[in-house]
């Protein structure tokens, strides 16, 4: 393809569209025996931005479901309908300002849930929450996706925040959540917040922060809660500015708070690293092992979010987006507060996102699953570059034992979305089964979803489910078994 595309800036514009296919059409055969739902939750603007500059992050939630049974899969997408899409919808036009700035917002809804809800789906305790790390999750129902509301676990939670990457412990089925700016905009109180199997709110961990900034992700053991911070600030007088919420401070360190899960706020110990380690954005996993808390982790040494600016106005590093897979190790039994580094990896157009097989989360593991940006592949040139957002263009899956990869490329005009791991049934090793994901087609404006063994990534799709039309920008998603949500 010669020159720029229009095509791909065009993929991501608001349809406002709904939909529900049964027996969508499949390219291949889908396993007989693989029986669950695999939900994205999507960043979608229905009204274009009240400003220009605005992030993606800022886009009205929706939820997409896949449910896959003997060899079938049938599709539904439906908007969540939080209180801010309910007021725009009422009005029929954009009422809500800049990313986490309500001062930017019309009057008449400052003080309305801002929540959008477009971050990650989960199902815990046989709810389905999407979620997203300013405001609480909002239940909805797993089967209509019907949105129930802004769920606060029976009024137990006292925070105004929930992060969007809670960790369910594959050994006690407990999720364990944390909240930042807990207590309202730019407060410094975290609070860590552990919910049983049935998802009530059974402790929580109240302390403060170092730095009031984006902690986007977490991590667990089975004995410590892991939480990094990231130099990617926020002030009042940012927001009083009426400024996004978040610009980079390329000197501020990152910090990690270490929480015994057993603990109170008096155990939790900060540890304080360089701002070369400042943008962890997502964890992969974490183990304890003896007195050592090791954490695995795509870091970038500066800010990869081009629509967030340095808090200075200087110019950023595009050469230090690219985030190295590092592993650290905290060592309890020292006073000191810094940490060990290891590179696993560098060099190659990773992404922050990093996936693994769910049911290792705590245990020592052998696979990640990222997404990359290949620039061997002419994608990058012919339509990525026109994106509001930058595209990637190949799922990457990294041994942690041998520091092997491999790696899947849909193909020369298609964008990826977050790998999503599939055991092959609840027993088998880890690895075994498969990574589904949507893929967006610019060239035919239309959205896949494929189905890869996760043992030969290489081999290309076993199946591909062919969507009639373009589906939201993904976020994140969650594999529900039918052992987890029976249907
Ligand atoms: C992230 C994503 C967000 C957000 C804050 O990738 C951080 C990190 C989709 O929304 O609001
Ligand atoms: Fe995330």
């Amino acid at each position: 393809m010669a020159g720029k595309s229009s095509q791909g800036a065009d993929f991501f514009a608001p349809m406002r569209f709904e939909a529900t296919i049964e027996d969508c059409i499949v390219e291949g055969e889908l396993p007989r025996d693989l029986r669950g739902t695999f939900y994205r939750s999507c960043a979608d603007r229905r009204f274009p931005a009240m400003y220009a500059d605005d992030t993606p992050y800022n886009s009205d939630g929706a939820v997409d479901m896949f449910r896959f049974y003997d060899g079938n899969v049938d599709f539904k997408s439906r908007y969540v309908r939080t209180p801010r899409y309910l007021a725009e919808r009422a009005a029929h036009k954009v009422l809500f300002g800049r990313y986490r700035n309500r001062l930017t917002s019309d009057p008449s809804v400052r003080n309305v849930s801002h929540n959008t809800a477009n971050t990650t789906p989960i199902i815990h305790g046989g709810r389905l929450f999407s979620m997203k790390e300013e405001s609480l999750p909002t239940a909805m129902d797993p089967h209509t996706l019907e949105t129930v509301g802004e769920w606060d676990f029976n009024g137990t939670l006292k925070t105004v925040s929930f992060t969007a990457h809670p960790k369910q412990d594959p050994d006690t089925g407990e999720m364990i959540a944390f909240a930042y700016e807990a207590t309202g905009d730019c407060s410094d109180d975290l609070a860590v917040l552990i919910f049983d199997r049935e998802g009530n709110l059974t402790r929580d961990i109240w302390f403060k922060t170092p730095v009031v900034s984006m902690m986007h992700d977490m991590a667990i053991t089975d004995r410590h809660v892991i939480l990094p911070t990231t130099a990617m600030v926020t002030s009042r007088e940012r927001l009083e500015r009426g400024q996004l919420h978040w610009a980079y401070d390329p000197d501020c360190p990152a910090y990690v708070a270490i929480v015994p899960r057993d603990g109170t706020s008096k155990d939790v110990r900060w540890f304080k690293g360089t701002p070369d380690q400042a943008m962890l954005v997502h964890t992969t996993n974490a183990r304890t092992e003896g007195n050592k808390v090791i954490l695995e982790a795509p870091v970038a040494q500066e800010n990869f979010h081009q629509y967030f600016p340095r808090v200075d106005g200087t110019k950023s590093d595009p050469s230090r987006y690219y985030p190295t897979l590092r592993r650290w190790t905290f060592d309890l039994d020292s006073d000191k507060d810094t940490w060990e580094e290891e590179i696993l990896f560098d060099g190659l157009k990773v992404t922050s996102f990093s996936r693994m097989d769910d049911r290792y989360i705590t245990k020592p593991f052998r696979y990640s699953y990222m997404m990359m940006n290949d620039p061997t592949l002419p994608i990058n040139r012919d339509f990525a570059d026109t994106l509001a957002v930058r595209v990637s263009n190949a799922w990457f899956r990294f041994d942690h034992q041998t520091g092997g990869i491999a790696k899947y490329s849909p193909g020369d005009a298609h964008g990826i979305s977050e790998p999503q791991f599939i055991p092959r049934h609840s027993g088998a090793a880890e690895g075994d089964g498969y990574l589904v994901g949507v893929v967006n087609n610019f060239r035919a404006m239309r959205s896949e979803l494929v189905l890869v063994d996760a043992m030969n990534i290489e081999a290309g799709a076993i199946a591909k489910v062919i969507m009639p039309f373009r589906l939201h920008m993904q976020v994140h998603g969650y594999w529900a078994s039918d052992e987890t949500l029976p249907f």
